[in-house]
């Protein structure tokens, strides 16, 4: 198998997405685990420069500190001698039962220190391995039943937890900053901050949300419904898109975890079009890395995981080459700027105008056309089909 070309992107793979054995709620697993280093030069192979894991992804919960250390170090030398770098590094606090009913939220206090301190000792392995992100992901923080939890009490922990870390990161002079992952449900009922929006809501909050950001998963914002480029969108207008998990999703139902525009293809094109190209009239942009958190289907073996990982690779290759394409269009070019597209990006009110001027200028309501104004055809459908025509003709 030819070796995929190193791609112009900083592409990662999670090691949980590879390494998983496919053993889900109704089956065993259909294929065999591998030690975690062995993943690696495939990854490397299938056109990733970066990889990521959760403690225990590479030393199994409970395994004695001097056991543990090998584990890391045998994986680091692999992961240098491979050439992939450990962009992000994440904890586990969702498989054992102790977490059962979370991590940090969990209504036992000694569970919730418990998940604490094994947090605060990944930060520094995230820190040893030169890690940028410490995404958190708090699948078990949450509730199947509403009166099961005091919902104040559970937001002043998550955000105490977040807060610890953060403080701690800052004291040590890691250059390491957090990524929250939202999620609306699965593994819980109902997960503690379920969407993007909700994330960015709490983080405003926190006394060191300098620090803490967003790592948001494409299926995620889908399984809840919601616009997976509108949300990231708002995240980098924040300023708090510190990191991305792609993937595919169809529709709202159980997390699918599909290759990367193996879901919602048309959504993939723009989320693509935006993190490549940016927004149209400029801002902020994203510069992190394109990091993939997919399941190659339960129903391939071996093969399967390195088809699925190299097909992750090809899409984002392949939809970045389009959607550049799709920007430098001049047919395209007119219909967006025919579409207003580029207007919006002027202040409503003129520079140095005083709202008294505004509340004076005629024009603006009472001589204003609304008929006229109303009849103004955006061409939108034109617009979209063009993309389309990119995308697939
Ligand atoms: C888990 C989850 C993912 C998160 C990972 C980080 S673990 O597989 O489903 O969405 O990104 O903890
Ligand atoms: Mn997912
Ligand atoms: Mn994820
Ligand atoms: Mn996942």
């Amino acid at each position: 198998m030819a070796s995929t070309p190193a791609s112009d992107y900083k592409l990662s793979f999670g090691l949980w997405t590879v390494g998983w054995t496919a053993q889900d709620q109704f089956g065993s697993a259909s294929r065999p685990e591998f030690e975690p280093w062995e993943y690696l030069p495939k990854l490397k192979e299938a056109g990733a420069s970066g990889v990521t894991f959760h403690d225990d992804d590479v030393a199994p919960f409970g395994t004695d500190d001097s056991e543990r250390e090998k584990y890391f170090s045998r994986f680091k030398d692999v992961a240098d001698e491979v050439g992939l770098k450990v962009e992000m590094v994440t904890t586990n606090t969702f498989s054992h039962p102790v977490f059962k009913d979370g991590g940090l939220t969990s209504n036992d206090r000694s569970v919730r220190r418990f998940g604490l301190r094994k947090l605060l000792r990944n930060v520094d392995r995230a820190a040893e391995f030169g890690a940028e992100t410490f995404v958190m992901w708090g699948g078990r923080e949450g509730a199947e039943y509403d009166g099961s939890k005091d919902l104040f009490a559970a937001h002043e922990r998550y955000a105490e937890g977040v807060d610890t870390i953060a403080s701690y990161i800052k004291d040590k002079g890691y250059d390491l900053r957090i990524a929250l992952e939202p999620k609306p449900n699965e593994p819980r009922g109902d997960i503690f901050l379920p969407t993007i929006g909700h994330a960015l809501g709490f983080i405003a909050k926190l006394e060191h949300g300098d620090i803490v950001g967003l790592n948001p998963e494409t299926g995620h914002e889908q399984m809840a419904g919601l616009n997976f480029t509108h949300g990231i969108a708002q995240a980098l207008w924040a300023g708090k898109l510190f990191h991305i998990d792609l993937n595919g999703q169809r529709s709202i139902k159980y997390d699918q975890d599909l290759v990367f525009g193996h879901g919602e293809l048309a959504s993939a094109f723009f989320t693509i079009d935006l993190l490549v190209n940016g927004f149209p009239g400029g801002g902020p942009k994203y510069d992190g890395w394109l990091h993939f958190d997919y399941k190659p289907s339960r129903t391939d073996y071996v093969q399967g995981i390195w088809d699925s990982a190299r097909a992750n690779v090809e899409m984002v290759t392949m939809l970045a080459d389009k959607s550049k394409a799709f920007r430098a269009d001049p047919e395209v070019q007119a219909a967006l700027k025919a579409s207003g597209v580029y207007e919006l990006g002027e202040p409503t009110l003129a520079a140095g105008e005083s709202l008294s001027d505004f509340l004076a200028d005629t024009s603006t309501y009472e001589k204003f056309d609304v008929d006229k104004a109303a009849e103004r055809d955006y061409g939108f459908v034109n617009l979209n089909q063009l993309a389309m025509k990119h995308l697939i003709g």
